[in-house]
C-alpha cells in the first residue's frame, strides 16, 4: 500500500534516522556481544535471560514496551541502531517492513527452526519469514470475576454494562480498545472507514467514564486484588490472573475478539546481528520456550515445546480455546492511512 500526505513525513523521519544511525557507527549500549532486547513488559523471564548471558558469555540489555504504538514511537526517536531484537505484532511487522526497518534474518543460522510448527511460519504479513519470527501467539477477549459479574459474559457490549462503572479494566493499547468498539458495533477491528471509525469513538466516550485504568504492562494485577470486574484483556495475562484468583474467567466474544502472533524481528542497524540470530536460536530450544510459555501463559508456536508444558498450561482454555472459538476470532492488519485517526480518537477517549 502506498502512503501519501502525512505519512510522507514519518517516511524521511525514517530514512534520516536510519542514515543517522549507520553512519556514525553506533554500535548499541555497550558496544559488541551485549544483546539489546526490545520486547513488550512482563513478557520474558529474568532467569532466561541469566541463562543466555552465562551460556553465551555475554549481556543482555533489556527495555520493555506497552504496546506496538509506543515501540514504533521508540524506535523512531532514536531507537534505530539501539536494539537487536524486537517483538511486535503481525500488523507492526507490515508496516515495518514497509518502512525498510528491518533486517533481514538468516534462516540458516536458527537451526531451532526445525521445532517450530509449520503454522505460525509464511504468514501473510510475512509470506516468507525473510524478516520475521514467531515469539507466541494468543488472542483478546473479556476476563471477568464470577463474584461480581453474575449475569452471563458472551458479547464485547457486556464491558458496557453499567453495573461495572469504575471497573472495567482496558489494555493501554489503541488498537485493542478501538478495535474492541468497532467490533461491538458489528463492524470490522480494522475498519478505514471514517463513519464507522467516528461511531466506534463515541461508543468508547460512552465507556471512558467506567473505566478505572488502562493498562498492558500487569493487566492481571487489577483482576487479582479485584478492584477490576471485567476487563478486556489478553489470554495469557487473564491465564495467570486465574491462577491466582478462582474466581476468574476468560471468554472470547460472540463478535469474534481477536487472535494475534508477535514476532522476533531485528531492527535496522542492529549492533549486534550475529548475537540476535543466536539468541533466536536459544528461544527456540524446546527447554526455554516452554519455560516461555509456563512463565507467560501465551501458546507457544514450538512444536516440541508443547510436549513438555504441563497440564495446567496445556489444558487452560483461555490459552488453547477451542478451534471454533479461533475460527470467529479476527486478525488485526495494517489500516495504513487511517492510523492517524485511530491516534487522534484514542487520544480523545483517554484524556
Ligand atoms: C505480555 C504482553 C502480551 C503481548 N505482557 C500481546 N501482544
Amino acid at each position: 500500500m502506498k502512503r501519501t500526505g502525512g505519512l510522507s513525513t514519518r517516511l524521511l523521519i525514517v530514512a534520516a534516522v536510519i542514515a543517522l544511525a549507520l553512519g556514525t557507527g553506533i554500535t548499541g549500549v555497550e558496544g559488541a556481544r551485549t544483546l539489546n532486547l526490545f520486547n513488550w513488559s512482563d513478557y520474558i523471564p529474568q532467569d532466561v535471560l541469566e541463562d543466555f548471558e552465562q551460556e553465551f558469555g555475554v549481556r543482555v540489555n533489556h527495555d520493555t514496551y506497552s504496546n506496538n504504538e509506543e515501540m514504533m514511537a521508540k524506535l523512531l526517536a532514536g531507537g534505530i541502531g539501539l536494539y537487536d531484537i524486537a517483538v511486535p505484532s503481525d500488523y507492526m511487522i507490515e508496516v515495518l517492513i514497509e518502512e525498510n526497518l528491518l533486517e533481514e534474518i538468516d534462516l540458516d543460522r536458527i537451526p531451532n527452526l526445525r521445532h517450530i510448527d509449520p503454522l505460525y511460519l509464511n504468514t501473510p504479513f510475512d509470506p516468507d519469514n525473510r524478516y520475521s519470527l514467531p515469539y507466541m501467539w494468543g488472542t483478546t477477549g473479556i476476563a471477568y470475576n464470577t463474584k461480581y459479574v453474575t449475569e452471563p459474559v458472551t458479547s464485547w457490549n457486556d464491558l458496557w454494562n453499567p453495573a461495572y462503572r469504575g471497573r472495567v479494566l482496558l489494555l493501554d493499547d489503541s488498537r485493542e480498545v478501538i478495535g474492541t468498539a468497532l467490533q461491538a458495533l458489528g463492524y470490522s477491528r480494522n475498519s478505514t472507514d471514517p463513519k464507522e471509525l467516528d461511531e466506534a469513538r463515541l461508543k468508547m466516550r460512552e465507556l471512558a467514564p467506567h473505566v478505572l485504568a488502562y493498562d498492558s504492562d500487569q493487566p492481571k494485577n487489577f483482576l487479582v486484588s479485584e478492584e477490576a470486574w471485567i476487563a478486556l484483556i489478553w489470554n495469557g495475562d487473564a491465564a495467570l490472573a486465574m491462577e491466582e484468583n478462582p474466581n476468574i474467567r476468560y471468554v472470547l466474544p460472540v463478535e469474534g475478539g481477536g487472535i494475534w502472533q508477535d514476532n522476533l524481528v531485528i531492527p535496522k542497524g542492529a549492533p549486534n546481528k550475529d548475537l540476535a540470530h543466536e539468541f533466536i536460536n536459544f528461544l527456540y530450544r524446546p527447554d526455554i520456550s516452554a519455560r516461555l510459555a509456563i512463565d507467560n501463559p501465551y501458546g507457544t508456536p514450538n512444536k516440541d515445546a508443547y510436549d513438555l508444558l504441563p497440564d495446567w498450561v496445556r489444558n487452560n482454555p483461555a490459552t488453547y480455546p477451542d478451534p471454533e472459538a479461533l475460527q470467529r476470532a479476527e486478525w488485526l492488519t495494517d489500516v495504513g492511512e487511517a492510523t492517524v485517526i485511530y491516534d487522534r480518537i484514542y487520544t480523545e477517549i483517554k484524556r
